[in-house]
């Protein structure tokens, strides 16, 4: 898309990729209210295939929309203007809500620049509604990069499957019908819009900009227990006979029967099964299983792909989900066709998603599993068997970690990964500990939990979630870096609540793995990496705690290591005491990511 874009060519490309989006999904119908603010919504909405009527008044506007959504069981948008108008949507959204219809509320807005200035027509429009609506999103100025269209596309489908809720019933001719079923609801969606608001109709691309090309007719299904039929062949042709790779996301297998189902799927459609350190999978050492993939990507050897399922959220690894979502970057040509499936929403900030399958994994694999009638052909065969190779390549790269030197974090990791006991807990801090885990973990039948705080990656509160944690298990292992440590140190004063008062020398035993670099070392490995002081100052925050001392003091025993043999013998000695111990290891601030890349 060209930089230079003229901003009536911007909106009506962005916006017209939104309802081209919500189109395919099954959006059929706009009730529109006139405006200014809202122009470029409304006239986009009047180029596009959607049946649209018109009604002055939005307070009724909005209650024709509803009973046609009710009817009709599609959700349907609405489209107002600024100010007082959003308010008047107001009755219909919550008896939406309540009687559970799906409604897409798409309000005009003044950009932020003309916010709480006394702008005409101007009031705070987000969250307008409150928690009456299943969604809220506050939608970016148009734009029209490759990556914004994407991002366009990406909101009309979380639109839809917010208002849809949950699984839709289907009517007598199969159709789907959303209406009054499980959790539909309104959703609202605002949209800053700025002058000149007269979008450029005759831009090349309207409607059709960022369309995905993959044959699935709509980007988004859900399903209750399991897919159907109809459901499932559009799947099945996209992953069938490919160069197909799962990302298997965080939780995705906790259960042996999880595990199982997903293997055997993998093996039925000859799919490698990339799977993250939290993922559950690393518990089984089937060859389908690529554990090192994180390796392979960093150093670019990871064969063609065509086509991608991801369960859950995208994995740890970095360098595995921006190579996955670059066009090009995997093989030849475009990226890959991408199917999510998760229970509840995408969560692709890479807005790369073709087909969002809501449903859980393992409904997904048993559909696919019960509607496929044969094995998958040799392309599939052939990309598994490089993945495997590739996989057995950087084993033998991450395994030389066993002679590695005693100054290297990834030595300490490898070697309390072998150790841990058969049914414990790995909690694993944030920052290099859970990279490190995912470089060094590698697949066994010896059965982990391995257990991170991902959800918004803090270092804060991890010492207090590890223990929580570890009541669940009788042994756990926590690997952590110093300041994450730092953050949480107090947490050491519950070794008292937990022996005194939770099993004295029954209670559960942890072990913390201290990785103690003196400072935030993962910023060796970030941009911001500088010789000039402000990085010291500002980011590697270098810290001189006794952590011997500060553990003595609130009655944790501490050993400090020298070597990977010490640490071995400090570790082993330290499995089942009860309550918390703290083995530390020293190691030097200075070239973390070097020597994190090393072994990758
Ligand atoms: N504050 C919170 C609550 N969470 C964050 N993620 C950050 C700040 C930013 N941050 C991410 S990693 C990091 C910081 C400050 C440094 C962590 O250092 P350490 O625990 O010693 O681990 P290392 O990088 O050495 O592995």
């Amino acid at each position: 898309m060209a930089a230079s874009i003229e901003a009536p060519q911007a909106s009506a490309l962005f916006l017209s990729a939104f309802f081209d989006e919500l189109i395919a999904c099954g959006v059929r119908d706009v009730v529109v209210s006139p405006g200014s603010r809202s122009t470029p919504l409304a006239m986009v909405a009047h180029a596009s295939s959607l049946n649209l009527y018109v009604d002055i008044d939005e307070r009724g506007a909005a209650f024709f929309a509803l009973g046609l959504a009710k009817a009709s069981g599609r959700p349907v948008c609405m489209i107002c203007t600024s100010g007082t108008a959003v308010a008047n949507y107001y009755p219909a959204v919550l008896e939406a809500e309540t009687s559970r219809v799906p409604l897409i509320v798409l309000t005009g807005d003044r950009p932020p620049r003309l916010q709480n200035l006394g702008a005409p027509q101007t009031c705070d429009q987000l969250k307008a509604y409150g928690d009456h609506v299943r969604h809220f999103q506050q939608m970016p100025l148009a734009a029209a990069e490759e990556r914004d269209i994407a991002f366009a596309r990406q909101m009309g489908k979380t639109a839809f499957a917010k208002a849809v809720g949950s699984p839709p019933a289907f009517g007598d001719r199969g159709e789907p019908f959303y209406g009054c079923a499980g959790d539909a609801g309104p959703v609202h969606f605002n949209f800053p819009l700025d002058e000149p608001l007269k979008p450029d109709l005759s831009v090349e691309g309207l409607f059709r900009a960022g369309r995905s090309e993959t044959g699935f007719e709509e980007p988004f299904v859900a399903a209750a227990s399991s897919l159907d039929a109809r459901q499932v062949q559009p799947i099945l042709a996209a992953l069938c006979n490919k160069r197909t790779v799962a990302l298997v996301g965080e939780g995705t297998c906790f259960s042996f029967a999880e595990r199982t189902a997903l293997i055997e799927w993998a093996h039925r459609f000859s799919i490698p099964l990339l799977a993250d350190p939290l993922s559950g999978l690393r518990s089984s050492d089937d060859e389908l299983v690529i554990d090192a993939y994180d390796s392979i990507f960093a150093r670019g050897e990871q064969p063609p792909v065509e086509c991608v399922v991801r369960f859950g959220r995208y994995p740890v690894s970095k360098s595995c989900f921006t190579s996955i979502c670059a066009c090009g970057a995997v093989g030849e040509g475009a990226r890959p066709v991408q199917i999510v499936v998760d229970a509840v929403d995408t969560r692709d900030f890479n807005a790369a998603t073709d087909l969002f399958v809501r449903c859980e994994p393992r409904a997904f694999v048993e559909a696919l599993l019960a509607a496929a009638d044969g094995a998958c052909d040799g392309a599939s065969r052939a990309s598994a068997a490089e993945w495997m190779a590739a996989n057995e390549a950087a084993h033998a790269r991450i395994e030389r970690i066993g002679e590695a030197a005693d100054d290297v974090e990834a030595s300490y990791v490898a070697k309390a990964l072998e150790l841990a006991p058969d049914g414990s807990l790995v909690f694993v801090a944030n920052s290099m500990s859970i990279r490190l885990i995912d470089a060094m973990y590698l697949k066994s039948e010896k059965q982990l939990s391995v257990l991170c705080n991902r959800g918004l990656n803090g270092i804060d509160g991890t010492v207090s979630s590890a223990l929580g944690a570890a009541q669940a298990y009788r042994q756990t292992t926590f690997v952590t870096g110093d300041l994450t440590m730092l953050h949480d140190l107090n947490a050491l004063a519950l070794q008292r609540e937990l022996l005194e008062h939770h099993g004295g020398s029954e209670a559960a035993s942890i072990v913390i793995v201290l990785l103690n670099n003196c400072g935030g070392g993962i910023f060796e490995t970030l941009p911001q990496k500088s010789d000039d002081a402000y990085f010291e100052r500002l980011f590697l925050t270098p810290q001189r705690v006794d952590f011997g001392q500060a553990a003595r003091a609130f009655g944790v025993p501490h050993t400090a290591v020298e070597g990977v043999d010490g640490f071995a013998r400090a570790y082993e000695k330290a499995l089942g005491v009860p309550g918390i111990s703290m083995i530390e290891v020293p190691l030097a601030l200075d070239g973390v990511g070097e020597r994190f890349g090393r072994y990758r």
